[in-house]
């Protein structure tokens, strides 16, 4: 049986590639909905009944629980549920699942928050604020310490992944921000587990995959498609 593609309401930085790179690995047919931050769409009202929070990514899968469509936003959410659904990437034993969860709330709770926090200040603040981009540079720094010791716990148990015994939804949730050390203010030989953990992530064809996916200029109206998949959850 052919299913029906997942939509991703997808922008190009880390929270929704995380969901592409899984999408890839999977091998599961799915289609794009780039939305554009400067029009501001998520702020669209149809945008915020599959959104509340007005943040990318979500995903339409018409055929969720039940074989009845869903809805789902937060990057960690849709990763949980794409891994369930597929019985993939997420471990082989209940205390595996744990572990795994426990880098994944990580990623979305500390990780990608702080860490974006240190774009904003050091790269995109409209001006310099010395001591916000100290404390946020100061708390990547930490945070990458806290990967490299756990990459090198893993690595003494013959696991090259973040958590688990193999590849998870873990290390696609935490790889996008671990590429971008350099405009984080971090050094090149600064973590040398987080480096080789991230090069051998990268070269994976998926990953390569997910990271050429180009959205076409100008971002298209979202408008037609929200219509489409709010009739099918109900929502209109
Ligand atoms: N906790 C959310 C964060 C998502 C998030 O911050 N998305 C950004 C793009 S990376 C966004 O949609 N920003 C729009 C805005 O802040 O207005 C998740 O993990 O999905």
């Amino acid at each position: 049986m052919i299913s029906q593609p997942i939509a991703l309401y997808y922008f190009g930085s880390p929270n929704s590639r995380k969901v592409t790179i899984m999408l890839e690995e999977l091998g599961v047919p799915y289609s794009i909905v780039p939305i554009s931050m400067s029009r501001k769409d998520q702020y669209r009202l149809d945008y915020s009944a599959l959104s509340p929070n007005n943040k990318m990514p979500v995903i339409v899968d018409p055929e969720g629980p039940d074989g009845r469509p869903i809805s789902v936003f937060e990057s960690g959410a849709i990763l949980k549920y794409l891994a369930e659904k597929h019985g993939r990437f997420y471990g082989a034993s209940w205390a595996e699942r744990v572990k795994i969860d426990e880098w994944l709330f990580w990623q979305v709770g500390g990780f990608g928050p702080l860490l974006g926090q240190n774009e904003h200040f050091t790269g995109g603040a409209p001006e310099p604020i010395p001591y916000a981009i100290k404390r946020f540079v100061d708390e990547t720094r930490r945070l990458y310490g806290v990967l490299e010791g756990q990459l090198t716990r893993q690595r003494q148990d013959g696991v090259d992944f973040v958590a688990g015994s193999g590849l998870s939804i873990a290390d696609f949730a935490i790889f996008g921000w671990a590429r971008k050390w350099k405009e984080l203010g971090m050094g090149e030989d600064e973590f040398p587990e987080v480096y080789r953990w991230r090069d051998a992530i990268n070269t994976r064809p998926a990953v390569q995959r997910a990271l050429a996916i180009a959205v076409p200029k100008p971002v298209p109206d979202p408008g037609e498609t929200l219509a489409t998949h709010l009739k099918l959850l109900g929502l209109r």
